[in-house]
């Protein structure tokens, strides 16, 4: 009795204490976490479109962001939006695909040319296909997807010019079924794992290299435990924001309608600024110390397509999702 008196008070104070630490009388309190840094442009972009939803909503709806994996890493808040526990996320397509194949597609080592045809496939039909197929993973997306931008590889013991510099090479790469494939058709020895674990793995060199867009590399502070930056863009990247769809469905229409369209507004922002910084961090990074070259990005198409990769993954897309990546790509394999 005396043991269950004390687990009910102790419910008490700690609910008490999460109430009056918001002081927030809004209707609905929800979070939004993700894996960037608290000053990266998915943040700020993020802050400014909760502060414009709290005041059109008169205060109903209260936004509060969780940046840098405050409430754990990747695989952590992808099964917390799942369930409910996390109200919205943002991931790349790519890991979408473990639980949704062909969410996947618009991943796929060496598919985009450029910016011009990401955002006609994404914001066209390609990112409509993906989308619509979210729900049955308890997820509901915003129609705009954010950008992370073109990946390049890093190192802290050599620039990549060719397949040759890639073999054998300890790399990190997310936790993703396809991620991994990739660079093990490069010829690579990849290992899985989240970004809340990346600048530690690094520095402990329990992997030599990594692979990400200039503005990570820049907020995340990785200049601090690489030296070599190797431009081959071997695929772009970007971020979902999705909402939890139980706790979706539990928001009146209005605000739904609210969240979609300040979302897609900073998606718009956080897009151009992205894009600038991604061509523009260049000198500030080679100030901090890092090399660059551009690597042979022929060699390297060619060795995922000799290692039998786009084989593979056009067997495992549904054909619709691989004619309509196609569509925006040209011939793909
Ligand atoms: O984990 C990464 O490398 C990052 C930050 O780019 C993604 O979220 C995919």
């Amino acid at each position: 009795k005396r043991r269950a008196f004390i687990t009910s008070a102790a419910a008490g104070i700690a609910s008490f204490g999460i109430i009056s630490r918001r002081a927030s009388a809004a209707e609905f309190v929800y979070k939004f976490a993700n894996n960037q840094p608290e000053t990266h442009p998915t943040n700020t972009a993020a802050k400014k479109a909760a502060d414009r939803i709290r005041q059109e909503s008169g205060g109903r709806l209260d936004i509060q962001i969780f940046p840098n994996n405050q409430l754990g890493g990747d695989t952590d808040m992808l099964s917390q939006v799942r369930s409910g526990a996390l109200e919205f996320y943002m991931l790349s397509p790519t890991r979408l695909a473990n639980i949704i194949p062909d969410a996947g597609i618009s991943g796929l080592g060496f598919v985009f040319p450029d910016y011009d045809a990401v955002w006609k496939a994404m914001d066209g039909e390609l990112g409509a296909f993906i989308r619509a197929q979210m729900p049955k993973a308890q997820l509901v997306s915003m129609p705009k997807i954010w950008d992370n931008g073109f990946r390049h590889i890093t190192t802290s013991s050599r620039p990549i010019n060719s397949a040759a510099d890639l073999k054998n090479l300890k790399i990190r790469v997310p936790t993703t079924q396809m991620w991994i494939s990739l660079f093990k058709a490069l010829g690579t020895a990849p290992t899985g794992i989240d970004f809340a674990e990346l600048y530690s793995a690094l520095q402990t060199k329990v992997v030599d290299g990594q692979e990400n867009p200039l503005s990570i590399i820049q907020f995340g502070k990785l200049y601090e435990v690489q030296k070599y930056c190797s431009f081959t863009s071997h695929m772009w990247d970007g971020f979902w924001f999705v909402a939890s769809k139980k706790q979706w469905d539990r928001l009146p229409g209005d605000l739904q309608a609210l969240v979609s369209r300040h979302m897609d507004l900073a998606a718009d922002e956080q897009r151009a600024e992205i894009r600038g910084l991604n061509e523009s961090l260049q000198g500030d990074l080679q100030k901090r110390g890092m090399t660059f070259n551009s690597a042979d990005t022929a060699s390297l198409m060619k060795t995922v397509a000799d290692a039998g990769y786009y084989k593979e993954w056009k067997g495992k897309f549904g054909a619709d999702a691989w004619t309509l990546l196609q569509k925006y790509t040209g011939a793909v394999g």
